[in-house]
């Protein structure tokens, strides 16, 4: 298993967990942990065995973000000039793009506070599981930045307009319960059943046909942008490229022999 500093990852039962420590910082984004992320990512990618990927943060915070003294460089004096272009290409905008299109689920808990692009990897997650400390902050404004890493689509894909310019223009922290009503959370649950809840979870979908579930997660990406004849067309190609899978074949077997089916997720 490859080794990281600013990482923690565990694979058991066709679940595997990727946890950002760096608790002090509230787990920021530096160099080192962006690109330790993608690395993670990418394995849990490309292992067949994985089925599942769950991405949580130790200590307090799920993640605050770009690590902002990074940006700010040693000494107090002026910032730095940040190529910020090259640093969403490089470290962000593969970190997205992965988790969107990743075949397998992608859960994240989220521990504790989750700002900025922190915010942003919450909602590229396919499902989310928050406690009711949690809280969620696009703090980009309120340091003279633009929401980016997908949040300015992933988010209005959760929460409607509206409530979007809220959360980006306002910049103030919402609650758990607010997320949870805007839709931005699946589940909330108690601070010391995050890890069993995910848990139970994660290994569910883990035992799930997981072609199908690959295939349901590219048909709902592309609904966005797609007209009724377009995604109908999709479905149809989607359907197909399911119907010869082995699960396939499996669940229907399970139905008709009346006994839960045995998914090998191919
Ligand atoms: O290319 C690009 O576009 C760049 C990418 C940008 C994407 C972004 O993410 S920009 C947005 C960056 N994030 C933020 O602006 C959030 C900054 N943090 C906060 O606003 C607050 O810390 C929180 C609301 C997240 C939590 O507040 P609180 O009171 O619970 O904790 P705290 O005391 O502020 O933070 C605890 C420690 O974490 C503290 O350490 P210290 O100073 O006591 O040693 C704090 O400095 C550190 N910390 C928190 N956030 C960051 C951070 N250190 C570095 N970078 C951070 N983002």
């Amino acid at each position: 298993m490859t080794a990281f500093s600013h990482l923690l990852t565990h694979q058991a039962d066709g679940v595997f967990t990727i946890t950002m420590n760096r608790p002090d910082a509230l787990n920021a984004l530096n160099e080192e942990l962006a690109m330790e992320l993608n690395t993670a990512l990418r394995i849990a990618q490309r292992e067949a065995d994985v089925r599942c990927v769950v991405l949580t943060g130790r200590g307090r915070g799920f993640c605050s973000g770009q690590d902002l003294k990074e940006l700010a460089g040693p000494g107090g004096g002026q910032p730095p000039h940040t190529d910020f272009a090259n640093l969403l290409r490089q470290r962000y905008n593969p970190l997205i793009v992965r988790m969107r299109t990743m075949e397998k689920p992608v859960v994240a808990a989220i521990n504790g506070v989750a700002a900025g692009a922190g915010v942003s990897l919450a909602l590229a997650a396919d499902l989310k599981l928050c406690t009711r400390q949690a809280t969620f902050i696009l703090a980009f404004a309120n340091i003279g930045l633009v929401p980016d890493a997908g949040a300015t689509l992933t988010l209005l894909q959760h929460v409607g307009y509206a409530r979007a310019a809220e959360m980006c223009l306002l910049a103030e922290p919402i609650s758990a319960e607010t997320a949870l009503q805007y839709g931005l959370v699946n589940r909330i649950v108690d601070e010391n059943e995050l890890e069993s809840a995910t848990r139970a979870l994660a290994t569910r979908l883990a035992r799930m046909p997981t072609r199908s579930l690959a295939l349901a997660k590219r048909a709902l990406n592309q609904g966005w942008n797609a007209t009724l004849d377009e995604q109908l067309a999709l479905e149809t190609y989607l359907q197909q490229t399911a119907g010869e899978s082995a699960d396939y074949r499996e669940g229907l077997r399970a139905f008709l022999e009346k006994r839960p089916p045995a998914f090998r997720g191919v």
